[in-house]
């Protein structure tokens, strides 16, 4: 299973983001990542929580473009996490192979550069913005409707070119759900992981703070890694994790026990 290590360049990470100080801390710290054995750096610009503030293009270019060029001349594999077809042109351009969506497409512009350009892409679930998913979080049967829109947001791709190929579906865990939906999604896993690769991204998240009863993100790293090792059972392609280290050393425990290559 690919990890993905979550290199966020908001100025929250970086009080001077853009500046030579912070592109070099960036450039360390996903170098670090690298090190503890992810196999793609997935460099964010703006912080999705619910409620979050939306930062505008020209902040957030400014924000990560720098960053990407300078992984880009390492020839390090790099992810953009952006809603932002424009963004997403750039960090390309500056040799990011994967394209990261956490809006499944919202921008009419996405899918048609991801056609052209051939990237991956991961095809994230959610509903409305950030400001508004919390109002939306209401379901019946929470993987079935969460799956339904996804593969509904994958054919509206495939239907502008981008290829089967190029996709990972992720669905989209506290992204318009609250803790009981975000775990039938995970318990339905299994049922999706043969179609589909599948990217889990549940790393820190405000459900493991709710079952382990820790307010701190940074304190939530046994419920990340007991979710990233049932993502693994599951069959999921790739997990997107803050805690490199520890969810690469669990993951081979777990690979041993289960007999994977
Ligand atoms: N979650 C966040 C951001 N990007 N991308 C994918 N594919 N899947 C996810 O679940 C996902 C994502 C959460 O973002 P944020 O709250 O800004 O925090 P962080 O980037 O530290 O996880």
């Amino acid at each position: 299973m690919r990890v993905m290590g979550i290199l966020n360049v908001t100025p929250d990470s970086f009080s001077d983001g853009g500046s030579y100080a912070s592109v070099d801390a960036a450039l360390a710290a996903a170098e670090r990542l690298l090190a503890e054995g992810a196999h793609l750096v997935d460099v964010g610009g703006e912080s999705t929580r619910p409620g979050a503030a939306p930062v505008d293009e020209e902040e957030e270019l400014r924000r990560v473009v720098p960053v990407l060029q300078a992984l880009g001349r390492r020839g390090l594999p790099v992810s953009v996490d952006t809603r932002r077809a424009a963004v997403a042109r750039r960090a390309i351009e500056a040799g990011a192979t994967v394209v990261n969506d956490v809006s499944g497409g919202a921008d009419p512009a996405m899918f048609p550069l991801v056609a052209a350009s051939g990237c991956t892409y991961v095809l994230m679930h959610t509903r409305g913005t950030p400001a508004t998913m919390g109002a939306l979080a209401r379901y019946e049967d929470p993987d079935a409707e969460v799956w339904a829109e996804l593969e509904a947001r994958r054919d509206a791709a495939l239907a502008l070119g981008v290829r089967p190929e190029q996709l990972w579906l992720d669905p989209g865990i506290g992204f318009a759900k609250e803790t009981d939906h975000n775990l039938a999604v995970l318990r339905g896993l299994p049922r999706h992981t043969a179609a589909h690769r599948v990217l889990v991204g549940a790393s820190r998240k405000r459900f493991i703070g709710a079952l382990t009863g820790q307010a701190d993100p940074a304190a939530r790293l046994e419920g990340s890694l007991a979710v990233a090792l049932w993502a693994a059972q599951a069959g999921a392609y790739a997990v997107r994790v803050h805690d490199v280290a520890a969810t690469v050393r669990a993951l081979a425990v777990w690979r041993a026990v289960a007999g994977e290559a």
